[in-house]
């Protein structure tokens, strides 16, 4: 990439800009979207603040330590939940919000509603954010048809009926990836400025890859297709070179470097956990629109991913996701496993 012609850009296209330019696109657009993204990227600015900081806690007192006047300060997993709530409910645009940090669903009082519900997972990965690894906050978008009284049933939905889906990696940099339905775009966040910069437009996986990334601890609980496909990215019986494992268990910044550089990303099931570990709503959904808007594909072992229909809001279930070939194989593998049975 010339860095020298990026420093004398100056005609920037900021996230705010871009998203306006795809509502002028659809004149009877009442700008709603675009007034809950600029929540959601407030939220995202906020958090990345916060993860910066982190590193400092003990020093000045943030994330669960005590700070200078004594006080305790919130986890950032916890703060990171009351920004995005606060900051969706203000926009005026959302009805229904679930949270992986809330058990149950928060409805928003009628007054501040608006036609939008909005999944997510505010800091996921929050296990890494002591060793100062990259983490991110994954959001899935739903619609709801006007006149109607929001119920529960609205956002337990298909993946595929998400309007738009996208995250937030807070690592090296700070990068945004979003998708409304019409491809995946990337920006990042220019500190000096506090603008998203669109860096990465119109993203498409690779249809091959060369990387596998899965937490191979669990092998031993692997069912037959899932240890077959792992044993053929290692030893491959096709001439091809073995390929590289890169687990890092962020699964964020794990699905960020699965869609730039191609490969597969996979949280299988297995003998312990048979529906996997990831949530269905705010995990595999999103970042499989993802997936299938960048050119991917993601299947659960059973089925496409996004048709999967959720009977509760923390549903988990087991994924695989990345490039179309690789995915293309595993699917192969499950159906010869279905044959035999
Ligand atoms: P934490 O939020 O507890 O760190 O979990 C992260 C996560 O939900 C997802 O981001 C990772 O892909 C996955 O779990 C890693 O799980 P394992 O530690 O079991 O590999």
């Amino acid at each position: 990439m010339d860095h020298s012609a990026d420093a004398h850009r100056t005609d920037l296209m900021t996230i705010t800009r871009f998203v306006l330019n795809e509502q002028s696109k659809y004149p009877e657009s009442r700008g709603d979207f675009s007034i809950l993204l600029n929540h959601i990227v407030l939220g995202c600015k906020f958090v990345c603040t916060a993860v910066n900081k982190a590193g400092l806690a003990k020093l000045i007192g943030l994330a669960g330590e005590t700070n200078v006047q004594g006080e305790e300060q919130k986890k950032l997993d916890v703060l990171s939940n009351e920004v995005f709530i606060k900051a969706l409910v203000s926009s005026g645009r959302t009805c229904i919000l679930v949270s992986e940090e809330d058990e149950e669903a928060t409805f928003v009082e009628r007054s501040r509603r608006g036609r939008y519900c909005v999944v997510f997972d505010p800091l996921d990965g929050s296990s890494n954010i002591d060793c100062g690894v990259s983490i991110g906050t994954i959001f899935g978008i739903y619609m709801v048809k006007d006149g109607h009284e929001p119920t529960i049933d609205d956002v337990l939905q298909p993946g595929k009926n998400m309007i738009a889906a996208g995250y937030c990696m807070y690592g090296s940099s700070c990068t945004l990836v979003l998708s409304t339905g019409t491809g995946v775009n990337g920006f990042t966040l220019d500190p000096s400025l506090g603008e998203f910069i669109l860096t990465h437009p119109d993203i498409k996986i690779p249809k091959k890859g060369k990387i596998y990334s899965v937490n191979e601890g669990n092998a031993k609980n692997w069912d037959g297709p899932t240890a077959k496909y792992v044993e053929k990215c290692k030893f491959p019986t096709d001439g091809s070179p073995a390929k590289s494992l890169r687990y890092i268990g962020s699964m964020v910044a794990d699905v960020h470097r699965t869609l730039l550089y191609g490969g597969i990303f996979l949280y299988p099931a297995d003998k312990k956990s048979p529906n996997g570990k990831l949530r269905v709503l705010y995990e595999v959904f999103p970042m499989s629109f993802l997936m299938e808007q960048a050119g991917g594909q993601a299947f659960t072992g059973k089925q496409r991913a996004l048709d999967l229909l959720p009977a509760k809001i923390h549903d988990r279930s087991p994924i695989f996701l990345g490039s179309y070939d690789e995915v293309e194989e595993i699917k192969a593998l499950y159906a010869a496993e279905v044959k035999k049975a």
